[in-house]
């Protein structure tokens, strides 16, 4: 194939794929009641289903607001639905201690449909002139959680228009379910005499589906004692040994472990000069972790 027509090939790919997908259509408009804003009719009912894309909700005001009131809004009502739950049942035209109005309140959907419907009864004691409200799409911003809920991000959150990412910080590398970073943790190699070695993060929380091992390679003659310090906690479970994040240690002849709970291991001489310490953990938890001292004895020197 030419140049030429391969770049008019390409051409027609792009103009296609900017013509099919096509920034999100504006969603909004206005809702009155029959007839607004001459008096509304008796026994009329009327209903709205107002759908926008994912990642979008719908934000809905009223501006002007007059329905014959009644106890609970038995009578005439506005009601609005939306996540399969009525958000408002709505009369009068200012809240009393039983029936709401909505005066300036700003209503949003949950999700991305908001069902609303209006309903008046066989009769109007005085002259009602209905409802005026607009409505328009607005994004959610998904990184702003209720206090007390937990993050939807491990670390960073972004939010844009009709959705929203998450990013990690170095060190990390994001999971594939979009939202947990993983430690990037694995054949990290000690060569030094002595050291310590810590869980991601120590004494902070350590991240969660990660997969770390730390292998300590002496020479040959050199004897390694792995000794822990400071806290230890590592996710534990009454009844099975290490279900869920498990510390392990090994040899070329033993293994360690695993290892969780509260309570420090004692202090470990391995009677090797390469060990490998396998830190495995799951998708939940938030538990601080482990440090160990490491140092090279040789038998031969006191
Ligand atoms: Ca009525
Ligand atoms: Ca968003
Ligand atoms: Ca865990």
């Amino acid at each position: 194939m030419g140049f030429l027509s391969r770049l008019s090939l390409l051409l027609a790919v792009v103009m296609q794929q900017v013509g099919s997908s096509p920034w999100p259509k504006a969603v909004f408009g206005r809702l009155t009641s029959p007839g607004f804003p001459e008096v509304y009719p008796n026994n009329e009912e009327q209903s709205w289903n107002l759908t926008v894309p994912p990642g979008y909700q719908i934000r809905l005001y009223f501006t002007h607001f007059n329905l014959e009131l009644s106890y609970l809004c038995e009578y005439d009502f506005v009601k609005l639905y939306s996540g399969g739950k009525l958000l408002a049942t709505l009369c009068g035209q200012e809240s009393t201690d039983t029936e709401q109005a909505p005066g300036n309140h700003t209503f949003h959907s949950v999700g991305s449909s908001l069902h609303i419907a209006f309903r008046s009864d066989y009769s109007n004691e005085k002259d009602f002139t209905g409802f005026e409200a607009f409505y328009a799409a607005e994004d959610i911003d998904e990184c702003q959680v209720p206090p007390g809920a937990d993050p939807i991000c491990d670390h960073y959150c972004h939010n844009y228009l009709g959705g929203f990412y998450c990013s990690c910080r170095a060190g990390f590398k994001l999971h594939k379910d979009k939202h947990t970073c993983s430690a990037q943790c694995s054949d990290q190699v000690f060569t030094e005499s002595s050291g310590v070695i810590m869980s991601p993060d120590y004494p902070q929380a350590y991240p969660k589906l990660s997969s770390c091992s730390y292998s300590i390679q002496l020479e040959d003659g050199f004897s390694v004692i792995l000794e822990f310090e400071g806290s230890f906690d590592v996710e534990t479970h009454p009844d099975t040994l290490c279900p869920y994040d498990i510390l392990k240690i090994k040899t070329d002849k033993e293994e360690y472990g695993p290892f969780c709970g509260q309570t420090s291991p004692p202090q470990i001489n391995t009677r090797s000069h390469t060990v490998t310490i396998i830190f495995i953990t799951d998708a939940s938890g938030d538990h601080t972790g482990w440090k160990i001292r490491y140092r090279g004895h040789s038998p031969a020197m006191p």
